[in-house]
């Protein structure tokens, strides 16, 4: 938990490589300072990194968002690390690993009593703000294909220190005097819950995705509003957000026709978390 006298402790890497040696299906790579926790474990998966490799950065200083944006956090404030896994899945079933990333980190966050929800693809939210996002990307190995799913956390900034006014952090969204958890704690239950949920989900088969999928929908804070998607190639499409299908993308009702769409940024034109 985050303590009053000392808010903003660095890592605590021998607590860290305690909890991560018990878990024998992750690696642990910690670094005070890195650009983007990421671009390494992509490097990594390059030159043969195993499933399950999980490179930390205690403050990240060049971090990545999707479409070349920047994650921009505070040192101290917040947890940043990036996971690499080898999926052994049919390809139509990977689109849905980035959704379950945040799938996962919300029920991680819910377990410490925080009404997570998504936005869809994978932005975590709390009240509406975004306190958590996601980068996955797929790489070509020599090994056979990787996913680095990169994941920041918003632990301990505080209003001023937001980048941007649509984010949150559990301290900001947390009720006065009530226990925030720190980042170590975050850290160690956010990686174990990906590393279960992914378990669960690779095994499980067509039951695990489809409770996957409902589960998903039902914490989604994306359906039923109107939105107004951006797509890559500049085009925009407005309507109501009716569904997730079996693909994992988001189908918009635009009054003509339903439309799904795989990549582009989605505008909740009425907000609502
Ligand atoms: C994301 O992109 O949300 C993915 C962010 C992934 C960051 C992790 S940190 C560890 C790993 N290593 C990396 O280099 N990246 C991953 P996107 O949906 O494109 O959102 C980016 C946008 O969110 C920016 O353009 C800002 O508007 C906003 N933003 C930037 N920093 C933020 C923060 N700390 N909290 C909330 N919003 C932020």
């Amino acid at each position: 938990m985050i303590s009053a006298a000392d808010p903003r402790p660095p890592l605590d890497k021998e607590r860290l490589r305690d909890a991560f040696e018990l878990s024998p299906d992750l690696t642990l790579e910690i670094h005070d300072t890195a650009g983007s926790t990421n671009e390494l474990a992509v490097a990594r998966a390059r030159e043969g990194a195993p499933d399950g490799l999980v490179v930390v950065a205690d403050h990240q200083t060049a971090g990545r968002g999707r479409l070349d944006r920047a994650w921009e956090t505070p040192p101290g404030t917040a947890v940043t690390f990036s996971l690499v896994l080898r999926p052994e899945i049919p390809p139509g079933r990977w689109p849905w690993l980035p959704l379950l990333a945040g799938h996962t980190v919300a029920k991680a966050l819910a377990g410490w009593g925080y009404a997570a929800r998504l936005k869809w693809p994978n932005d975590v939210l709390l009240g509406g703000q975004k306190v958590a996002g996601i980068l996955a990307e797929a790489v070509t190995t020599p090994a056979g294909p990787a996913v680095v799913i990169g994941v920041g956390i918003n632990v301990a900034l505080t209003q001023d220190e937001l980048p941007v006014p649509t984010a949150t952090s559990l301290l900001l969204a947390s009720n006065e005097g009530d226990p925030v958890p720190g980042r170590d704690d975050v850290l160690i239950r956010v990686v174990a819950a990906l590393r279960e949920g992914y378990d669960a989900w690779l095994v499980g088969g067509d039951a695990a995705a489809a409770r996957l999928a409902s589960s998903y929908a039902a914490h989604c804070a994306t359906l039923g509003q109107q939105v107004r998607v951006e797509l890559p190639g500049g085009g925009i499409l407005t309507g109501t957000a009716v569904e997730v299908d079996d693909d994992g993308r988001l189908v918009v009702d635009t009054g003509l026709r339903r439309e799904p769409v795989g990549v582009g940024d989605v505008v909740h034109v009425r907000a609502n978390g």
